[in-house]
């Protein structure tokens, strides 16, 4: 069975089939956020009845981009920031294959910022996680950009001079059409969150806060945390896309006031995908790629040839 002919298959899927049967086992440090990402997605893929053959989970580089080694699915273990560019191809080749990228807040908004922004700028169809811990934890706990400013490490041991990215804004104005945060600590919030995403036809970010207790944060610092569709302190319509830019501002800045509010804060159902774009201007191949491959009689056309013969 290839990651071509399995999709579409109906049938029942038991969580545990994205449990690998073999080694590794996660090696993120006890108490670490990170199992928490883990758990809700294994959670939520069963719930859109997706299985692990129609499933790709692409990450980048951190305790974070270890994820790949402990969900059974196909993976792509990419380099440091770049999961979504690996992601979009795939998605291109084989539109019927669900993407997941995901990584760190390093991976994501330092190195991979701009392909951040520009995958959400073309919707492309995919859940983007990013596990938020304010930290770059595989390197042993250098600044990030999302560690608040002052935060003092062995690369700032007078405290950062930076402002720290608001990554929930910078999805918005990018062009993501869903945008949310959840926290590892909050484990039902996480996978409905995901579910959605999943679901979510368009370019859906999660910022997902992921506490690593072993070089920056204790869990019990995104504890308590507040469900903006459920406080009535937060009334805002996450379509609307001025009232959900100024419930995010209120969000980044709280949480560097030790406020951690999660929840929804822009849904665009409307908003066509890259690939709906691309075949509304007929870009889009009536047969994927990945068919194609599994065709022994098509011939493959060389871009370059004619690229060639024109320069002869
Ligand atoms: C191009 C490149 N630069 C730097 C590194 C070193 N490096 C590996 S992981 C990492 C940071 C990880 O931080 P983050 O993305 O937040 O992930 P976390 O470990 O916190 O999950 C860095 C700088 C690398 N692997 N590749
Ligand atoms: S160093 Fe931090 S992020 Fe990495 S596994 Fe340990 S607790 Fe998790
Ligand atoms: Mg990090």
């Amino acid at each position: 069975m290839s990651a071509f002919n399995a999709i579409g298959e109906e049938r029942e899927i038991d969580r545990e089939e994205f449990t690998p049967g073999i080694e590794p086992q996660p090696t993120w440090c006890p108490g670490c956020g990170d199992f928490g990402v883990l758990k809700a997605l294994k959670q939520a893929l069963p719930e859109v009845g997706r299985t692990p053959e129609e499933t790709l989970l692409v990450t980048g580089i951190g305790c974070s981009g270890k994820l790949n080694s402990y969900l059974d699915s196909y993976g792509f273990h990419t380099i440091h920031g770049r999961s979504l560019p690996v992601a979009r191809a795939a998605k291109l080749a084989n539109p019927g294959l669900e993407v997941i990228a995901a990584g760190g807040d390093g991976d994501g908004y330092g190195i991979g910022g701009n392909h951040f922004m520009h995958t959400a700028r073309e919707n492309h169809d995919m859940t983007y996680v990013v596990f938020n811990n304010e930290i770059f934890g595989l390197t042993k706990g250098q600044t990030s950009p999302t560690s608040p400013k002052g935060h003092k490490s062995k690369t700032q041991p007078h405290g950062s001079a930076k402002e720290p990215i608001r990554p929930l804004s910078l999805a918005l104005t990018s062009g993501a059409s869903y945008v949310a945060r959840t926290a590892a600590v909050n484990p039902n919030q996480a996978k409905e969150i995901l579910t959605e995403a999943i679901q979510h036809d368009g370019f859906a970010h999660i910022d997902f806060l992921t506490q690593c207790p072993t070089w920056n944060k204790d869990a019990r610092q995104y504890v308590p945390y507040t469900d903006v569709q459920d406080s009535d302190d937060y009334d805002f319509d996450v379509h609307d896309r001025v009232e959900a830019q100024e419930a995010m501002r209120t969000a980044e800045e709280a949480l560097y006031e030790g406020e951690v509010l999660t929840g929804r804060f822009y849904v665009d159902e409307t908003r066509p995908s890259y690939q709906g774009e691309k075949q509304r201007i007929g870009e889009m191949p009536e047969t994927p790629l990945a068919e194609r491959y599994f065709d022994d009689d098509y011939e493959w056309e060389r871009a370059y040839d004619e690229f060639i013969d024109k320069h002869r």
